[in-house]
């Protein structure tokens, strides 16, 4: 008997509906920023999931969430596996749902046809992944390995400059038990998430599943850029020092460097704050936040030397302050060769055709990476869209990702 056989396709597409509706925009797409309201929801009801599942469910002093599926050992180290449900602004609804989902229901039917295991498993849903209300992402299983102080708590704020410790005490939890938040590392055996790929490669080759092989990592910085404001009208064009003119020649310079530097890097200004942003006034001040990427730390550093070597020409000359703030800085990983054979083998026992792939989009497994063996299972996104209503995944590819994640983990946990 196949565990991959006794996957239901039907429960994962329901749950996966009846979480859409949870944040849902009116516009097509979905808000779930972390420690919200609709957030909170969200984790309650993958909780319900959980516990409908067999599964033990706790939380910890971060928020993160955890449904335990006991081992014959209590002292092997835990088999890991899981994903986010918090979005970016107006999102798909299938980017962290459906590793999250995909994992409840490996360990459900794991428990339910009394599959063997000797290592405990753990489905887990970490808070905080999208960077959107903190500007840094990846936080809940940045906590989990220990890699958060406590001045991060209150340095990371919101728009609303609520910092990152009041929206975790805002909902019941104690981010001052930072240290009960962090894992062992030697009670921790892997980590494996399926994901959706957020790319087009899978769909362009016609593979159901990609095997992650590599991860890269950001730098997430705010620029902020100090000019003078004035009339719009009565300004001659030779006495201003217009900081939005400043930022879009930066701007496009940092698309030249990334698009220059190398095949893998990418450089993004998601972000801007116009002030006063007001049709007839000079824009004073402007705020930037911009996201780099590169699949090698040493590259990604270059870049981002060359873009503040850009910045800082480009603000001399137009006689404007630029303030660079580094908000989160990570490096990029590869995923264990081992879990890779697994996953591949695996895929091959289902007949399923498989292609390694490297992830442009970080995920939890990145930080997870730096204390286990992780691994990474990826099926198609449609059209290559995702943080963005567009997104879509479907049912028959998301239940084969999740069929390759029950055997794998099962392989895993014997
Ligand atoms: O931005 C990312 O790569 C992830 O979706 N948070
Ligand atoms: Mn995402
Ligand atoms: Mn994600």
């Amino acid at each position: 008997m196949k565990i991959a056989d006794k996957v239901s396709k039907n429960r994962i597409e329901n749950q996966i509906k009846t979480l859409a509706q949870i944040g849902a925009t009116g516009e097509g797409g979905i808000t779930r920023l972390p420690y919200t309201k609709d957030e909170r929801a969200a984790v309650a009801l993958v909780k319900s999931y959980m516990e409908e599942a067999g599964l033990q469910t706790f939380f910890d002093q971060f928020g993160n969430l955890f449904g335990k599926l006991e081992g014959k050992s209590t002292e092997a180290p835990v088999v890991m596996t899981g994903s986010h449900v918090d979005t970016v602004i107006n999102g798909g609804a299938f980017d962290g749902v459906i590793g999250t989902l995909g994992a409840i229901e490996a360990l459900r039917v794991i428990r339910e046809n009394n599959i063997p295991h000797v290592h405990t498993l753990e489905a887990c849903v970490f808070v905080s992944e999208e960077p959107v209300r903190f500007r840094a992402g990846t936080l809940g299983s940045k906590a989990a390995i220990g890699d958060f102080t406590q001045s991060d708590l209150d340095r990371l704020k919101d728009k609303d400059n609520i910092s990152l410790a009041q929206a975790i005490k805002e909902c019941g939890f104690n981010p001052e038990q930072l240290e009960s938040v962090r894992r062992d590392p030697a009670k921790i055996k892997c980590f494996v998430e399926l994901h959706i790929e957020q790319s087009i490669i899978l769909e362009t080759k016609k593979l159901p599943i990609g095997v992650v092989d590599q991860i890269a990592a950001p730098t997430n910085f705010r620029l902020t850029l100090k000019g003078k404001a004035g009339h719009a009208g009565a300004t001659p064009m030779n006495m201003r020092n217009d900081a939005f003119m400043a930022a879009a020649e930066i701007a496009l310079e940092i698309e030249r460097i990334a698009i220059t530097i190398g095949k893998e890097a990418v450089g993004t200004v998601g972000e801007v704050k116009v002030i006063p942003n007001a049709i007839n006034v000079i824009p004073g001040e402007v705020i930037l936040g911009i996201d780099v990427r590169d699949v090698t730390s040493k590259r990604k550093d270059e870049a981002i030397a060359e873009i503040e070597k850009s910045i800082n020409n480009i603000a001399a000359r137009r006689n404007i302050e630029a303030v660079i703030e580094i908000i989160q800085k990570q490096e990029p990983v590869k995923t264990s060769p081992q879990i890779v054979d697994i996953i591949s083998s695996t895929c091959n026992e289902l007949g399923l055709p498989w292609c390694n792939i490297t992830s442009g989009a970080y995920h939890d497994a990145l930080n997870m990476a730096k204390i286990t063996d992780i691994g990474m299972i990826f099926i198609p996104s449609a059209g290559g869209i995702s943080h963005a209503k567009e997104e879509f995944s479907s049912i028959d590819d998301i239940y084969q990702g999740a069929r390759v994640l029950a055997e794998v983990l099962v392989k895993l946990a014997s």
